[in-house]
């Protein structure tokens, strides 16, 4: 296993390198200091051809002017907060408006567009990252000094363990997740639309207009958000049903995970035979289906489409801090906020 590492580009007067994490079957993860971005995942398809799965760019200026967050961690708050506000302990926090008149993912300068401070990890059966960023308080509006630690690590068994840790001197929220839009069908040969999911949840979050979180928990069954048995995304894509026209035809949606702690989201593509398994200990997976990709660029060479990618972002419920009924994002002085996500990939279709 190996780590290899190259400069990418420069931000702000800082080097931005690329770390490229090498496990003794050929797959590999690359990523930058800057957001702690993915920007490729090679894995080999059923006739063991490596091939990127990921949407990312060949070009750093790419990820500063076009990125709508590809392959980053998104903070300190995942997801909308609503008219970019909330309160804690009677005290009312503004943030920074960066959707007009809503705050989405941490802001202007979220954890996606700062340079983090990055150590190589070099372990017996795994070769890592550790990403290290300081965010002083009052940043983009969130209250506390808080210090995050986010370890990537891959293993030879094809998989890649995210893991999350933060710290606050003062009462703040946090909720953290990261931002990969996912193409199995390698080197973006197809768009995601052929891709299956599979995953145990009974409920989703209705969405507004905003595509906020309205509070209301809407049954899954008999509808598009139904992914129990598994099939495929093209079915949201193509349904006429009310909250897959708004979020733009697709998904955009937070599901809730039917069992509290470890769950499984499976993905998969029966034409390469890729299939990625998605374990967390996070309530839910924000679904979304690149509904808005479309645009007058490319991505590694191919002209930017909506569905090209699809982004599982586990995580807890959107705008929680504004929904009495949704579990805490709430961070505590002397707690420590902690989440884990595991990405493995496989070769042949398993699951669904
Ligand atoms: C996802 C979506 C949003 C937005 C963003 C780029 O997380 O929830 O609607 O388009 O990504």
């Amino acid at each position: 296993m190996k780590i290899i590492d190259k400069l990418f580009g420069h931000y702000n007067d800082e080097s931005v390198i690329e770390y490229t994490l090498v496990n003794d079957s050929g797959m590999s993860v690359s990523c930058l200091n800057y957001g702690c971005t993915i920007t490729k995942i090679l894995v080999p398809d059923r006739n063991g051809k490596n091939e990127n799965v990921v949407l990312g760019f060949e070009n750093f200026d790419d990820y500063l002017d076009l990125s709508p967050y590809f392959g980053a961690v998104v903070g300190r708050v995942a997801g909308r907060i609503k008219h970019a506000e909330f309160e804690l302990d009677g005290e009312v926090y503004r943030l920074t408006a960066n959707e007009v008149p809503n705050h989405l993912h941490g802001g202007k300068k979220g954890f996606n567009s700062v340079i983090w401070k990055t150590e190589c990890i070099e372990a017996e059966n795994a070769v890592g990252l550790k990403f290290f960023y300081h965010s002083p308080n009052g940043e983009e509006g969130y209250p506390g000094n808080l210090d995050t630690t986010i370890i990537y690590l891959l293993n030879n068994q094809n998989e890649l363990t995210i893991t999350y840790e933060a710290r606050t001197d003062q009462k703040t929220i946090v909720n953290l997740t990261n931002h990969s839009y996912f193409n199995l069908s390698g080197d973006l040969k197809r768009d995601c639309s052929e891709h299956i999911l599979q995953l145990e949840s009974e409920r989703f979050l209705e969405l507004g207009l905003d595509k906020i979180p309205t509070g209301k928990m809407i049954d899954s069954s008999n509808t598009p958000f139904d992914f129990k048995h598994g099939h495929y995304l093209k079915s949201g894509m193509k349904s006429s049903h009310p909250q897959n026209v708004l979020a733009g035809n697709g998904y955009d949606h937070p599901l809730l995970f039917t069992k509290k702690g470890e769950n499984t989201v499976v993905l998969s593509e029966k034409e390469s035979g890729r299939t990625l398994l998605v374990t967390t200990d996070q309530p839910c997976v924000v679904l979304y289906t690149g509904n808005h990709l479309e645009g007058p660029y490319s991505i590694s060479g191919v002209r930017a489409r909506n569905h090209l990618g699809v982004c599982l972002e586990t995580q807890g419920l959107p705008d929680a801090i504004n929904q009495p009924n949704f579990p805490s994002i709430v961070l505590n002085p002397k707690e420590v906020y902690s989440a884990t996500t595991k990405y493995r990939f496989f070769s042949n279709t398993i699951g669904v």
